[in-house]
Protein backbone atom coordinates (compact mmCIF):
# COMPACT_ATOMS: atom_id res chain seq x y z
CA UNK A 1 0.00 0.00 0.00
CA UNK A 2 0.74 3.70 -0.44
CA UNK A 3 2.32 5.39 2.57
CA UNK A 4 0.55 9.25 2.29
CA UNK A 5 3.35 11.61 2.46
CA UNK A 6 3.72 13.46 5.70
CA UNK A 7 2.52 17.27 5.12
CA UNK A 8 4.04 18.78 7.69
CA UNK A 9 7.48 19.06 9.61
CA UNK A 10 5.85 17.71 13.14
CA UNK A 11 4.86 14.78 11.10
CA UNK A 12 8.09 14.54 9.43
CA UNK A 13 9.74 14.14 12.35
CA UNK A 14 7.59 11.49 13.42
CA UNK A 15 8.35 9.79 10.16
CA UNK A 16 11.66 8.79 10.75
CA UNK A 17 14.13 7.84 8.56
CA UNK A 18 12.08 5.71 6.13
CA UNK A 19 9.36 8.94 6.32
CA UNK A 20 12.25 11.23 5.15
CA UNK A 21 13.59 9.26 2.41
CA UNK A 22 10.05 8.95 0.51
CA UNK A 23 9.73 12.69 0.72
CA UNK A 24 13.33 13.60 -0.36
CA UNK A 25 12.49 10.83 -3.70
CA UNK A 26 8.68 12.77 -4.10
CA UNK A 27 10.56 15.90 -4.16
CA UNK A 28 13.08 15.00 -7.26
CA UNK A 29 9.39 13.31 -9.17
CA UNK A 30 6.80 15.52 -8.22
CA UNK A 31 8.55 18.51 -6.95
CA UNK A 32 5.26 21.12 -7.77
CA UNK A 33 2.96 19.17 -5.40
CA UNK A 34 1.46 21.62 -3.54
CA UNK A 35 1.87 20.02 -0.11
CA UNK A 36 5.59 19.70 -0.83
CA UNK A 37 5.85 23.02 -1.40
CA UNK A 38 4.19 24.08 1.64
CA UNK A 39 6.77 21.66 3.38
CA UNK A 40 9.79 22.99 1.55
CA UNK A 41 8.67 26.56 2.79
CA UNK A 42 8.30 25.43 6.17
CA UNK A 43 11.33 24.31 6.41
CA UNK A 44 13.29 27.15 4.81
CA UNK A 45 12.05 29.05 7.58
CA UNK A 46 12.27 26.94 10.35
CA UNK A 47 14.80 27.05 12.74
CA UNK A 48 16.86 24.66 12.50
CA UNK A 49 20.50 23.30 12.50
CA UNK A 50 23.03 24.36 9.69
CA UNK A 51 23.82 23.20 6.57
CA UNK A 52 27.45 22.90 5.84
CA UNK A 53 29.17 21.99 2.32
CA UNK A 54 31.91 19.90 2.26
CA UNK A 55 34.15 19.82 -0.92
CA UNK A 56 37.95 19.84 -2.30
CA UNK A 57 39.24 17.37 -4.68
CA UNK A 58 38.66 13.91 -6.31
CA UNK A 59 40.46 11.81 -2.82
CA UNK A 60 41.32 14.41 -0.58
CA UNK A 61 39.45 12.39 2.56
CA UNK A 62 36.06 14.28 2.29
CA UNK A 63 34.26 10.86 3.84
CA UNK A 64 36.42 9.73 6.03
CA UNK A 65 36.57 13.24 7.48
CA UNK A 66 32.45 13.10 7.05
CA UNK A 67 32.79 10.01 9.39
CA UNK A 68 34.95 11.47 11.62
CA UNK A 69 32.77 14.39 12.12
CA UNK A 70 29.33 12.46 12.26
CA UNK A 71 31.13 9.92 15.19
CA UNK A 72 32.21 13.45 16.87
CA UNK A 73 28.73 15.32 16.26
CA UNK A 74 26.68 12.24 17.31
CA UNK A 75 28.94 11.99 20.95
CA UNK A 76 27.71 15.36 21.51
CA UNK A 77 24.40 14.39 21.38
CA UNK A 78 23.55 16.04 17.92
CA UNK A 79 21.77 14.88 15.19
CA UNK A 80 23.68 14.98 11.07
CA UNK A 81 22.17 14.57 7.99
CA UNK A 82 24.56 13.55 5.02
CA UNK A 83 23.79 14.54 1.45
CA UNK A 84 26.37 13.02 -0.81
CA UNK A 85 26.17 14.36 -4.33
CA UNK A 86 28.58 13.18 -7.43
CA UNK A 87 27.98 15.89 -10.46
CA UNK A 88 29.83 13.33 -12.63
CA UNK A 89 27.46 10.76 -11.85
CA UNK A 90 25.36 12.18 -14.61
CA UNK A 91 28.69 11.46 -17.33
CA UNK A 92 29.04 7.75 -16.01
CA UNK A 93 24.92 7.21 -15.26
CA UNK A 94 25.91 7.04 -11.27
CA UNK A 95 28.49 4.33 -11.16
CA UNK A 96 30.95 6.71 -9.40
CA UNK A 97 28.67 7.57 -6.65
CA UNK A 98 28.41 3.75 -5.05
CA UNK A 99 32.50 4.08 -5.05
CA UNK A 100 32.70 7.94 -3.78
CA UNK A 101 30.37 7.57 -0.94
CA UNK A 102 32.01 5.22 1.90
CA UNK A 103 30.21 6.30 4.13
CA UNK A 104 28.75 3.93 6.86
CA UNK A 105 26.29 5.15 8.74
CA UNK A 106 24.21 3.09 11.50
CA UNK A 107 20.82 2.22 10.36
CA UNK A 108 19.68 1.73 13.39
CA UNK A 109 20.25 5.24 14.84
CA UNK A 110 17.82 8.09 13.97
CA UNK A 111 19.90 10.54 14.39
CA UNK A 112 21.70 10.08 11.23
CA UNK A 113 20.62 10.32 7.87
CA UNK A 114 22.43 9.73 4.86
CA UNK A 115 21.55 10.48 1.28
CA UNK A 116 23.14 9.96 -2.40
CA UNK A 117 22.31 12.07 -5.39
CA UNK A 118 23.11 12.35 -8.61
CA UNK A 119 22.58 14.92 -11.33
CA UNK A 120 20.73 12.67 -13.89
CA UNK A 121 20.96 15.13 -16.18
CA UNK A 122 18.10 17.44 -13.74
CA UNK A 123 16.80 20.53 -15.12
CA UNK A 124 20.03 23.55 -14.40
CA UNK A 125 22.12 21.04 -12.75
CA UNK A 126 22.94 19.73 -9.05
CA UNK A 127 22.71 22.76 -7.42
CA UNK A 128 18.92 22.74 -8.19
CA UNK A 129 17.55 19.76 -7.35
CA UNK A 130 19.68 19.46 -4.05
CA UNK A 131 18.58 22.40 -2.32
CA UNK A 132 15.49 21.35 -1.44
CA UNK A 133 16.50 18.77 -0.37
CA UNK A 134 19.62 20.28 1.77
CA UNK A 135 16.55 23.01 3.23
CA UNK A 136 14.48 20.09 4.14
CA UNK A 137 17.27 18.16 5.98
CA UNK A 138 18.32 21.02 7.59
CA UNK A 139 14.75 21.70 9.44
CA UNK A 140 15.36 18.33 10.37
CA UNK A 141 18.85 17.75 11.81
CA UNK A 142 21.35 19.64 14.02
CA UNK A 143 24.36 19.66 11.37
CA UNK A 144 23.79 18.83 7.30
CA UNK A 145 27.05 17.64 5.49
CA UNK A 146 26.87 18.31 1.57
CA UNK A 147 29.76 16.25 0.42
CA UNK A 148 30.29 17.25 -3.33
CA UNK A 149 33.29 15.57 -5.37
CA UNK A 150 35.30 17.94 -7.17
CA UNK A 151 36.10 21.67 -7.59
CA UNK A 152 34.29 22.70 -10.49
CA UNK A 153 31.61 25.10 -10.85
CA UNK A 154 28.48 23.34 -9.90
CA UNK A 155 30.12 21.79 -6.80
CA UNK A 156 31.26 25.30 -6.01
CA UNK A 157 27.09 26.12 -6.32
CA UNK A 158 26.10 22.91 -4.72
CA UNK A 159 28.15 24.13 -1.77
CA UNK A 160 27.38 27.69 -2.03
CA UNK A 161 23.83 26.98 -1.40
CA UNK A 162 25.01 25.78 2.62
CA UNK A 163 25.46 28.05 5.08
CA UNK A 164 29.17 27.75 5.09
CA UNK A 165 31.52 26.11 2.88
CA UNK A 166 34.39 23.75 4.27
CA UNK A 167 36.96 22.91 1.96
CA UNK A 168 39.49 19.83 1.91
CA UNK A 169 42.75 20.50 0.88
CA UNK A 170 45.66 17.89 -0.12
CA UNK A 171 48.32 17.64 1.96
CA UNK A 172 51.64 18.55 -0.11
CA UNK A 173 49.78 19.38 -3.34
CA UNK A 174 49.59 23.04 -4.46
CA UNK A 175 46.15 22.26 -5.49
CA UNK A 176 44.59 24.77 -3.28
CA UNK A 177 46.62 27.45 -3.90
CA UNK A 178 45.80 27.03 -7.67
CA UNK A 179 41.95 26.99 -6.87
CA UNK A 180 42.49 30.44 -4.95
CA UNK A 181 44.39 31.95 -7.40
CA UNK A 182 41.35 30.68 -10.02
CA UNK A 183 38.99 32.46 -7.70
CA UNK A 184 37.18 29.23 -6.46
CA UNK A 185 38.74 29.62 -3.19
CA UNK A 186 36.38 32.68 -2.70
CA UNK A 187 33.62 30.94 -0.95
CA UNK A 188 35.55 28.72 2.02
CA UNK A 189 34.81 30.30 5.48
CA UNK A 190 37.05 27.28 6.89
CA UNK A 191 39.78 24.98 5.21
CA UNK A 192 40.87 21.48 6.78
CA UNK A 193 44.01 19.87 5.56
CA UNK A 194 43.20 16.22 5.61
CA UNK A 195 45.49 13.51 6.53
CA UNK A 196 47.51 14.91 9.44
CA UNK A 197 48.91 12.48 10.20
CA UNK A 198 51.54 12.71 7.37
CA UNK A 199 52.60 15.06 9.76
CA UNK A 200 55.59 18.11 8.45
CA UNK A 201 53.96 17.56 4.67
CA UNK A 202 50.01 18.70 5.90
CA UNK A 203 51.60 21.47 8.69
CA UNK A 204 53.26 22.80 5.52
CA UNK A 205 50.59 22.96 3.22
CA UNK A 206 48.50 24.98 6.32
CA UNK A 207 51.22 27.14 6.51
CA UNK A 208 51.12 27.88 3.05
CA UNK A 209 47.90 28.31 3.04
CA UNK A 210 47.49 30.59 5.66
CA UNK A 211 50.23 32.48 4.35
CA UNK A 212 48.51 33.25 1.33
CA UNK A 213 45.05 33.99 2.58
CA UNK A 214 46.76 36.55 4.43
CA UNK A 215 48.86 38.30 1.66
CA UNK A 216 45.60 38.05 0.33
CA UNK A 217 43.90 40.34 3.05
CA UNK A 218 41.59 37.19 3.91
CA UNK A 219 43.48 35.80 6.87
CA UNK A 220 40.58 36.89 9.62
CA UNK A 221 37.61 35.62 7.51
CA UNK A 222 39.14 32.10 6.73
CA UNK A 223 40.65 29.89 8.86
CA UNK A 224 42.79 26.92 8.14
CA UNK A 225 43.56 23.76 10.15
CA UNK A 226 44.98 20.44 9.91
CA UNK A 227 43.22 17.14 10.89
CA UNK A 228 43.27 13.31 10.78
CA UNK A 229 40.59 11.39 9.78
CA UNK A 230 42.55 8.16 10.88
CA UNK A 231 43.95 9.37 14.33
CA UNK A 232 41.04 11.76 15.29
CA UNK A 233 43.59 14.19 16.06
CA UNK A 234 42.67 18.12 14.96
CA UNK A 235 38.60 17.08 14.79
CA UNK A 236 37.70 18.91 17.74
CA UNK A 237 39.42 21.88 16.95
CA UNK A 238 37.45 21.29 13.18
CA UNK A 239 34.31 21.20 15.25
CA UNK A 240 34.99 24.51 17.30
CA UNK A 241 35.94 26.33 13.80
CA UNK A 242 33.08 25.24 12.30
CA UNK A 243 30.58 26.26 15.46
CA UNK A 244 32.20 29.84 14.99
CA UNK A 245 32.16 30.03 11.76
CA UNK A 246 29.58 28.51 9.94
CA UNK A 247 26.75 26.94 12.78
CA UNK A 248 26.49 29.99 14.84
CA UNK A 249 26.74 32.85 12.01
CA UNK A 250 23.92 30.25 10.20
CA UNK A 251 21.49 31.10 12.95
CA UNK A 252 22.06 34.60 13.33
CA UNK A 253 20.55 37.43 11.31
CA UNK A 254 22.80 37.77 9.06
CA UNK A 255 22.38 33.65 8.43
CA UNK A 256 18.87 34.77 7.52
CA UNK A 257 20.04 37.15 5.40
CA UNK A 258 22.57 34.66 3.94
CA UNK A 259 19.77 32.07 3.43
CA UNK A 260 17.41 34.39 1.87
CA UNK A 261 20.39 35.06 -0.79
CA UNK A 262 20.15 30.86 -1.24
CA UNK A 263 16.85 30.75 -2.30
CA UNK A 264 17.01 33.99 -4.61
CA UNK A 265 19.99 32.27 -6.70
CA UNK A 266 18.45 29.15 -6.60
CA UNK A 267 14.84 30.68 -7.82
CA UNK A 268 16.42 32.83 -10.50
CA UNK A 269 19.17 29.63 -11.95
CA UNK A 270 15.57 27.70 -11.85
CA UNK A 271 13.62 29.67 -13.74
CA UNK A 272 15.83 30.52 -16.27
CA UNK A 273 16.61 27.07 -16.92
CA UNK A 274 13.30 26.35 -17.46
CA UNK A 275 12.26 29.26 -19.06
CA UNK A 276 14.88 31.06 -20.62
CA UNK A 277 16.39 35.11 -20.13
CA UNK A 278 12.96 35.73 -21.48
CA UNK A 279 10.80 34.14 -19.01
CA UNK A 280 13.14 35.48 -16.76
CA UNK A 281 12.52 39.45 -17.46
CA UNK A 282 8.69 38.51 -17.63
CA UNK A 283 8.63 37.44 -14.10
CA UNK A 284 11.35 39.63 -13.03
CA UNK A 285 10.27 42.10 -10.76
CA UNK A 286 7.64 39.35 -9.03
CA UNK A 287 10.88 37.51 -7.82
CA UNK A 288 11.61 39.52 -4.80
CA UNK A 289 8.32 40.00 -3.43
CA UNK A 290 7.85 37.08 -0.10
CA UNK A 291 10.62 35.73 1.48
CA UNK A 292 10.64 31.42 0.89
CA UNK A 293 11.31 30.42 -2.26
CA UNK A 294 9.43 27.41 -2.88
CA UNK A 295 5.96 29.07 -3.40
CA UNK A 296 7.10 31.52 -5.62
CA UNK A 297 8.61 28.98 -8.00
CA UNK A 298 5.72 27.42 -8.12
CA UNK A 299 3.50 30.20 -8.49
CA UNK A 300 5.86 31.87 -10.91
CA UNK A 301 6.66 28.37 -13.37
CA UNK A 302 2.44 28.01 -13.40
CA UNK A 303 2.05 31.39 -14.98
CA UNK A 304 4.87 31.51 -17.35
CA UNK A 305 3.80 28.04 -18.68
CA UNK A 306 0.43 29.45 -18.57
CA UNK A 307 1.80 32.39 -20.69
CA UNK A 308 3.57 30.00 -22.89
CA UNK A 309 0.78 28.01 -23.60
CA UNK A 310 -1.57 31.30 -24.54
CA UNK A 311 1.14 31.97 -27.07
CA UNK A 312 3.92 34.52 -26.87
CA UNK A 313 1.54 38.19 -27.11
CA UNK A 314 5.04 39.73 -29.03
CA UNK A 315 4.71 42.57 -26.86
CA UNK A 316 7.89 42.21 -25.36
CA UNK A 317 10.36 39.95 -27.48
CA UNK A 318 13.81 41.08 -25.95
N1 LIG B 1 46.71 8.90 5.99
C1 LIG B 1 45.45 9.28 5.88
N2 LIG B 1 44.72 8.87 4.83
C2 LIG B 1 43.44 9.26 4.74
C3 LIG B 1 42.84 10.10 5.71
N3 LIG B 1 41.56 10.35 5.33
C4 LIG B 1 41.37 9.69 4.18
N4 LIG B 1 42.50 9.02 3.81
C5 LIG B 1 42.66 8.19 2.62
O1 LIG B 1 42.43 8.94 1.45
C6 LIG B 1 41.72 8.17 0.49
C7 LIG B 1 40.49 8.92 0.03
O2 LIG B 1 39.62 9.12 1.12
P1 LIG B 1 38.10 9.53 0.92
O3 LIG B 1 37.58 9.92 2.25
O4 LIG B 1 37.37 8.49 0.18
O5 LIG B 1 38.30 10.80 -0.01
P2 LIG B 1 37.16 11.67 -0.75
O6 LIG B 1 37.66 13.05 -0.79
O7 LIG B 1 35.84 11.43 -0.13
O8 LIG B 1 37.23 11.03 -2.19
P3 LIG B 1 36.16 11.21 -3.38
O9 LIG B 1 34.79 11.15 -2.77
O10 LIG B 1 36.44 10.08 -4.29
O11 LIG B 1 36.46 12.53 -3.99
C8 LIG B 1 41.40 6.83 1.14
O12 LIG B 1 42.32 5.89 0.67
C9 LIG B 1 41.61 7.08 2.61
O13 LIG B 1 42.05 5.96 3.29
C10 LIG B 1 43.64 10.51 6.83
O14 LIG B 1 43.20 11.23 7.73
N5 LIG B 1 44.93 10.06 6.85
MG1 LIG C 1 33.98 10.85 -0.95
Amino acid sequence: MKHALPTSLAALRGAGKAGIARVLTALETQANDPGLVALLDAAFAAEGGASLGLTGPPGVGKSCLTQALIKAYRAQGQTVAIVAVDPSSSRTGGALLGDRTRIDTDPEDDGVFMRSMAARGALGGLAEVSFPAIVLLRALYDIVIVETVGVGQSEIEVAARTDGVIFCAQPGSGDALQYMKAGVMETPQVILVTKGDMGVLAERTAADLKGALSLDGRGDAVSVQTVSAVTGAGIAGAMDLIDTRIVAPANSQSGWQNRLAQGESWLTSRLSAEFGRAGLSMVRNQILQTETPFSRDRALQLRLKRALEAGWSGENPG
